[in-house]
């Protein structure tokens, strides 16, 4: 497996630790989570013991009237292990599923190391999960690996996994850190919050023709010199992109594409659309001159995206889609090739592959 298992959460009684830096999304994800633990049927609390950011009592408790869960806290109280006591003594008999909001820091250091530890002394967590943002990309990775040395972690949520075209590097760069995605937080919304699966994960990458990983499997089917060439300069360009396309198409059904290499499970709708979306792709790089098939940067003029458009009887957005798609390809087969621990993993996962 590329990127570790699907994540089981425990449905039963449980207390769980949320830690990470400044404006990683922890206060929000305790909110998501108590929302998400909810909804199984368990009694949840969440506990406020950031004693460092000014208002997080407050910005906890409001989010705790909105998913309607219990909550814990002493405002003015400075000393985060007297607080996870109290809320113990308060709410362990009440409660299924007690979350703990703890301080961040600018950075990771010797003091919230400390704090971190004299608070999970007190709290005896079953679960440590290590709120990051997918914005840090490859520094996702070692940041995990700072604090699983540091304090031991259970789990990894990587937030703003919406917002940030660096959620690849950062999900890869973890699942190189020997550390596992728990959840993945997709949006600012109390229900924007996914259990980690990364069969369905990967399943969402196939939005855009190029998966990486793909890329390796394909060079087998057809020109092969283009992809290789590709590879070796860790530079695509249109040509290239529409070899994969055709290679692909030559090897099957995307489905069965995703079942060679060992994932099963791609919902119906998202092979549907990417096929569909294959087809529009094909067209436009075909209705593309060879100079702008060769420089991609050309095409983002917009009076070469609406003459492509019509020439392939497709719509400028989709012309505009298969840029940014390329653009990501691009970003993403650089990321791979620069991330020798994923290769091997992509090595094993797939034995009759040499990288
Ligand atoms: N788009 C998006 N925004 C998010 C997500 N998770 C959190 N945010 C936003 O990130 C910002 C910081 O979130 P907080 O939950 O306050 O972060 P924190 O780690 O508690 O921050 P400190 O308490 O300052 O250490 C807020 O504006 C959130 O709305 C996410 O999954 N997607
Ligand atoms: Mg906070």
């Amino acid at each position: 497996k590329i990127l570790g298992e699907k994540f089981e959460p425990r449905i039963g009684k449980q207390k769980i630790l949320l830690l990470g830096l400044f404006g990683s999304g922890k206060t929000t994800s305790a909110g998501k989570m108590a929302k998400f633990y909810q909804s199984k049927g368990l009694k949840v609390a969440v506990i406020a013991a950031d004693v460092h950011r000014p208002a997080a009592f407050e910005q906890l408790q409001q989010l705790s009237e909105q998913v309607k869960c219990g909550f814990f806290g002493i405002k003015g109280e400075k000393s985060a292990p007297r607080i996870v006591e109290k809320a113990l003594e308060e709410l362990e008999r009440k409660y299924d599923v007690l979350i703990l909001d703890s301080a961040g820091r600018s950075a990771f250091d010797e003091e919230l190391v400390k704090e971190l530890k004299q608070v999970s002394v007190m709290f005896k967590p079953d679960e440590k999960f290590l709120v990051v943002s997918a914005d840090l990309g490859q520094v996702a990775g070692k940041q995990a690996q700072e604090f699983n040395n540091a304090v031991g972690l259970t789990g990894v949520i990587i937030t703003k996994m919406d917002g940030s075209g660096k959620g690849g590097g950062a999900l890869s760069s973890i699942a190189v850190s020997g550390a596992r995605v728990a959840f993945i937080g997709v949006g600012e919304k109390l229900t924007d919050l996914q259990v980690f699966d990364s069969t369905r994960f990967v399943a969402q990458l196939v939005g855009f023709a190029d998966l990486p990983s793909l890329l390796e499997k394909l060079k087998e089917a057809s020109d092969e010199e283009l992809m290789q060439k590709a590879l070796e300069e860790g530079k695509l360009d249109f040509s290239s992109f529409l070899a994969q396309m055709r290679a692909m198409r030559k090897m099957g059904p995307l489905k069965q594409i995703m079942q060679m290499m060992g994932v099963y499970d791609v919902p119906e709708e998202m092979v549907a659309q990417s096929e569909g979306k294959m087809k529009a792709f094909e067209a436009a790089v075909l209705s593309m001159t060879p100079t702008e098939r060769k420089n991609p940067d050309l095409m983002k003029s917009k009076q070469r995206q609406a003459r492509v458009a019509k020439g392939a009887g497709i719509t400028e957005d989709q012309v505009r889609e298969l840029v940014k798609n390329f653009e990501k390809s691009v970003k993403m087969v650089k990321q791979l090739k620069g991330n020798k621990g994923l290769l091997k993993r992509l090595g094993k996962m797939a034995p009759n592959f040499k990288f």
